[in-house]
């Protein structure tokens, strides 16, 4: 068995803990058994102990030091909900999938426990070959002994990269790799969860078309913990930076699946953890190949996926942990994390969005340069896909598009016209801000969507929570979210005005004053009312 053994061999002894003592003095006879969090109070760690644990978090962006308490061989949960465990899959009609997890600098724990993670739940039949794509990782575990320590698992493929070439490409390098006829993709930091596969190849084999999306577990960046999440989340798009989101399950979804194990219907994905047909990744065009880094490939699958005739489905049986950082642990090489980021969902608004491209970040190049996009034009036109309208009305009609309110941009004081609202870092439960107006937008956007929200992107204003008025997740459901504008005061349902008090944003009875004043722009003409995420 693959365990701390193995692992203390392979490791330099500074990064590791000291296991056995570590054990003993917090009483741990199986850490993180079964996805359980491992708690350490760090006030009764020896000295020498101590420094090791503050440091693995700093470089790692979450606490290696506790990942490294934990076997690599650990049990994950039986997945939610409780139907999961009546359904049952025929293993010898299911295809085959190649598993392919790229790496870039992964903590040795974190890449291992993905591997072996698969390797124990899934059946072997299914599983064709791992496909381990290393992005020119520099760290040194992940060089001799990483290929010394795979050489025990004979369906275990290192894939090197010479040089830094991204997410994107990386998953390119290991998806013309594969050999069967599915492919299912992870980040380097997951834990499958036991029956994770089944449901997923279940639907590809169902239509080739289907791409199947897992629920996404957090893996507790601190404690290790693996939850088993519930109500499950969806992902969406989110404007204007082409980013997702999580939220509840659309009205609809909710009223048209039959049983809490049916497949959810998802206008997005997070991007990292999917199965799909091999054959139809590649007659999509695979991913683009000039995206950068990191970041917008995920939201080219979702949008081609629904508009050349798929569809991508969240599978409520199938569970994967992922460990979200709090930080990265790699650098970009030659290029920056603001220009990929940019660059790359510039490319896809300009070849998936049509009209709608004006409402993202970067739509004609304006912050980054975008590169030539007219073959991935040209691939969309040969595919005869569908337009981002089509996918605004049929996939994804709850969408809210920052910028396309009907009010729309800063909202600034007629007492002091200098001042704007502010929403700092989207933070909740303070009190909205009045700043100086900063003519850019970002935090000073505001939307007034058909419902009467002031929109921040998915972050609404909420009267309900104090007399101060604050930010809050947009619930779509009225009340204390739903405000009027009559082109001078902003009132809420409930009839108070919202004014400016000192810097900060107030509900108050309406007198009249100037600082219940305020300019902003009319974008268009109120249209029907529509469900808002
Ligand atoms: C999410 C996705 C991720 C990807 C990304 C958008 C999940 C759980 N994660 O970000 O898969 O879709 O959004 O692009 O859905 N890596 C390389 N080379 C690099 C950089 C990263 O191989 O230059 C590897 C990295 O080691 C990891 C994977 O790519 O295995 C994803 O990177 P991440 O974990 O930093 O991305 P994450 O989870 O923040
Ligand atoms: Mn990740």
């Amino acid at each position: 068995m693959a365990d701390l053994g193995a692992m203390s061999r392979l490791l330099p002894a500074a990064d590791m803990p000291d296991v056995t003592r570590v054990k003993t003095l917090f009483n741990l006879t199986r850490p993180g058994d079964n996805g359980q969090p491992v708690l350490i109070d760090k006030q009764k760690l020896p000295a020498e102990e101590r420094l090791k644990y503050d440091l693995s978090e700093k470089e790692n962006g979450f606490r290696e030091y506790v990942s490294n308490l934990i076997p690599l061989r650990r049990r994950t949960p039986f997945p939610k909900p409780d139907e999961c465990q009546n359904k049952t899959y025929d293993i010898e009609a299911l295809p085959q999938t190649s598993v392919v997890i790229i790496f870039m600098n992964e903590t040795w724990s974190t890449l291992l426990r993905t591997v072996h993670s698969v390797l124990d739940n899934t059946p072997p039949r299914l599983l064709k070959e791992v496909l381990l794509v290393d992005d020119a990782s520099e760290m040194e575990h992940l060089k001799t002994p990483l290929e010394e320590y795979l050489a025990d698992f004979p369906k275990v493929r290192l894939i090197r990269s010479k040089t830094r070439i991204g997410l994107i490409k990386a998953r390119i390098i290991g998806f013309d790799a594969a050999t069967s006829s599915t492919v299912t993709f992870l980040d380097s930091h997951c834990e499958c969860f036991q029956r994770w596969l089944e449901p997923l190849l279940a639907r590809v084999a169902t239509d080739p078309k289907i791409a199947a999306v897992p629920v996404t577990e957090i893996i507790n960046s601190e404690h290790f913990g693996i939850e088993n999440a519930n109500p499950i989340h969806v992902a969406i798009l989110t404007f204007p930076l082409l980013s997702y989101d999580w939220t509840y399950l659309p009205k609809r979804e909710k009223q048209r699946v039959k049983s809490l194990t049916d497949p959810i219907y998802t206008p997005a994905m997070a991007g990292g953890i999917f199965t799909i047909s091999k054959s139809w990744f590649e007659r999509l065009g695979k991913y683009d190949p000039e995206l950068l880094i990191w970041g917008g490939e995920n939201t080219e699958l979702s949008l081609k996926v629904w508009m050349c005739g798929g569809r991508i489905e969240l599978i409520p049986c199938s569970h994967v942990g992922h460990v979200f950082r709090i930080h990265t642990n790699y650098h970009y090489g030659n290029v920056n994390s603001f220009y990929s980021y940019h660059r790359n969902t510039g490319r896809v608004a300009n070849v998936w969005l049509d009209e709608y491209k004006k409402f993202t970040m970067n739509s004609d190049g304006q912050l980054v340069d975008i590169g030539d996009v007219s073959a991935r034009k040209r691939l969309r036109k040969d595919l005869g896909c569908k337009s981002f309208r089509w996918y605004l009305n049929n996939v994804h009609p709850e969408l809210y598009i920052v910028g396309d309110g009907v009010y729309s941009g800063a909202i600034r004081s007629v007492l002091q016209p200098s001042m704007c609202v502010n929403a700092r870092d989207y933070a909740y439960s303070v009190a909205l801000e009045m700043l100086p107006c900063n003519e850019i937008g970002g935090g000073q956007l505001w939307d007034m969507s058909e419902l009467g929200e002031i929109r921040h992107s998915i972050h609404c204003m909420d009267s309900g929570y104090s007399k101060e008025v604050q930010l809050a997740r947009c619930h779509g459901g009225g009340g204390h979210q739903a405000f009027k504008y009559d082109g001078q005061s902003l009132y809420t349902e409930f009839g108070y005005c919202i004014a400016m008090e000192g810097n900060v944003l107030v509900h108050q009875t309406c007198d009249g004053s100037l600082s219940q004043q305020w300019k902003w722009h009319k974008n268009r003409e109120q249209r029907n009312l529509t469900n808002h995420i």
